[in-house]
Formats: structure tokens, sequence, C-alpha cells
């Protein structure tokens, strides 16, 4: 990849954190687009020498989509003006009520999307694309209710396998991380939780539900993984993002776990917006030992940050839970 195309700021000189905010944040705002609302919680790619990207864009009916885009630098991006039109993949046609928090990931042959589908209450939906043209979707993973479906970029043990939340049909007060896997993307199944919300006293910021964030990513040191933990405040709920290192071969395994957040909304573009007080991580793109965050601000906008892996998993080993 050509070393100006990759996404990134270096560390500003007062900084000692392990990720640190872009400082042109946010990088897409909520009318990007004619038709938005808001566009954030959104998954990027490496494409084609540039970026592609799957955006969460609401519309002015507020009904939630989502919208295929191309960038050459992963900061000025492209997107679609009409939601994305899936074909059938490997069952019949699946009806969705909404669809919204993508994720996208490269497993062998294709780009595999999972998302919040909504299939009589929400569930996580699957499809693929070849070239972000051309759209074909599969079977729901999971019964209803279930968000933040996240994929692991190759098989474990010969299956796909599949972070995701069991949930309810509205703004759930409860959740825990579990793993299933599946030798074909249409069944689902050897569930197992891999992580629940911690203690109050312990770690607060996450006390309340988590959820995974980016697609787990393969270290030396096993699956780096950004994800958000809630707090239900007196204001309301509060998303923040940690990370967890899971093991190579058995990711159910957590190894290490942050006890402190690693970013929280403290910016004006997370703390305010049609839903205030959120960061929510969806995709990371790396070069070498760079990682550049993609996460959706306060539900209104899609934002960045960096930082060096082998720092943050330093970070994590060393304020683990
Ligand atoms: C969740 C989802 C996310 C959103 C979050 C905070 O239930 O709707 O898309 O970012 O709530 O509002």
């Amino acid at each position: 990849m050509n070393e100006l195309s990759f996404p990134w700021e270096n560390r500003p000189e007062q900084c000692s954190e392990p990720m640190w905010r872009y400082s042109a944040n946010p990088i897409i705002g909520r009318y990007h687009i004619p038709c938005a609302n808001s566009i954030f919680n959104s998954a990027v790619v490496p494409f084609n020498g540039g970026y592609a990207g799957v955006f969460r864009c609401d519309n002015r009916s507020v009904q939630m989509n989502i919208f295929a885009g191309f960038s050459k630098d992963g900061i000025n991006w492209d997107i679609a003006h009409e939601p994305i039109k899936f074909k059938c993949g490997n069952t019949d046609f699946i009806h969705s009520d909404y669809k919204y928090d993508p994720r996208v990931t490269w497993i062998e042959d294709r780009y595999w999307i999972t998302w919040c589908n909504g299939y009589n209450g929400p569930t996580i939906g699957i499809g693929y694309t070849f070239d972000f043209k051309d759209f074909f979707q599969c079977e729901n993973a999971f019964l209803p209710f279930n968000r933040n479906g996240v994929l692991f970029p190759q098989k474990i043990n010969g299956m796909y396998a599949m972070l995701s939340r069991p949930s309810d049909n509205g703004h759930t007060p409860f959740g825990d991380i579990y793993i299933s896997y599946s030798p074909d993307m249409i069944f689902w199944g050897k569930h197992r939780v891999v992580m629940k919300p911690t203690p109050f006293e312990q770690s607060a910021w996450q006390c309340l539900k988590i959820g995974a964030g980016a697609v787990p990513m393969l270290t030396d040191d096993g699956w780096l993984l950004f994800y958000h933990g809630v707090i239900h405040t007196c204001n309301g709920y509060r998303y923040s993002l940690g990370t967890a290192i899971l093991d190579k071969d058995d990711p159910s395994k957590v190894l290490y776990r942050s006890s402190p957040y690693l970013l929280a909304p403290a910016e004006m573009y997370e703390m305010t917006g049609d839903v205030p007080n959120v960061v929510f991580p969806c995709a990371t793109l790396r070069d070498g030992n760079r990682v550049t965050l993609y996460y959706g601000a306060a539900d209104t906008t899609v934002c960045i940050a960096c930082g060096y892996i082998d720092e943050i998993i330093e970070w994590t080993k060393n304020n683990s839970l």
C-alpha cells in the first residue's frame, strides 16, 4: 500500500495516551449525502489500492440502512446516495425492516458484511460482495434478538467464527459477548460466552453491557479486539471503548481485558449529537504497526483515532482486569 494513502496522524506532542483522535474529526459529517440525517457506526476495508466501506446512514425519516462507499485515502469518502440492494446469496430473499451498524471483513475470497438486521426485531444479517457493487444476502445468523455480530477474518479450527451480543427488542439494559461457529455461513452453533460486563466497583464504564466492535486483528499475542462498554448514568447510557486480547485458537478465552477505557466520549462531537456520549468502534485499518480505528460519534458522525499496535497491546496487558 502506498505509504501516503494510509489514514494517519502522528501522536500529538502533549499526548501520552495509547490512542489519539484525528485532529480533523469528524471525517464524515451527518449531511455527507443528500438523504442523510446522520452517518455513523460504519466499517471500512482496504480495497483495490484504496478503501471501500459500508456505511450506516439514517435518512430523514430516520430509517436505518447501509450504503457502499469508496475512498482513495480513507478520509475523504464517496458514499452512494442509495442504500445497498441485496441479491439472493445462500438462501431465499430475506426481508429486512432495517439495517444498521455494519462490519466488513475479507475471508478467503470475498468481503463478508454483517449488520444488525430487522427481522421481527434486531438480529444479525450476513451478506457478501466481491466488488462493493453487487451484494448478496445470506441467512440471518441468529434468532432475534441480537446485535453487534462481528466475524473473525479467518476460519478458526476450520469454521467461520462470529462474536455477537444477544439482546432484547429495545435499548437493551444487559449484554454479554458470545462466540458462535459455522461450517457454511448458514448454520451457527457451539455458542460460548466470551466476556460479560464488569462489576461496577471494578470498571464502571463497562458495567452495564458490552459488545464487539471492530473485526478482531490477529497479533503475536492473540486476537486484539476493540469493543464497546456501556454504563447507565443519571443522564442515560454512555458508550466508551476498550480492548481485549483473545486466545488465537480458542477466542472464547480472554487473555487480557482493559480495566480503563481506551477512548470515552470527551470531544464535543462525541458528547453532543442525536445520542449524546457515544463512541462506537466498528472497524480498523492496519499498516504494519499502525492502526487507525473507525468509530461512530454520538450516533451522528464518523471519526477516527490512531495508535501503534504494540503499544496498545502493552497497555492492555499492563491495565488488564
Ligand atoms: C445501540 C445501537 C447503536 C448505537 C447505540 C447508542 O443500541 O443502536 O447503533 O450507537 O445504541 O445509541
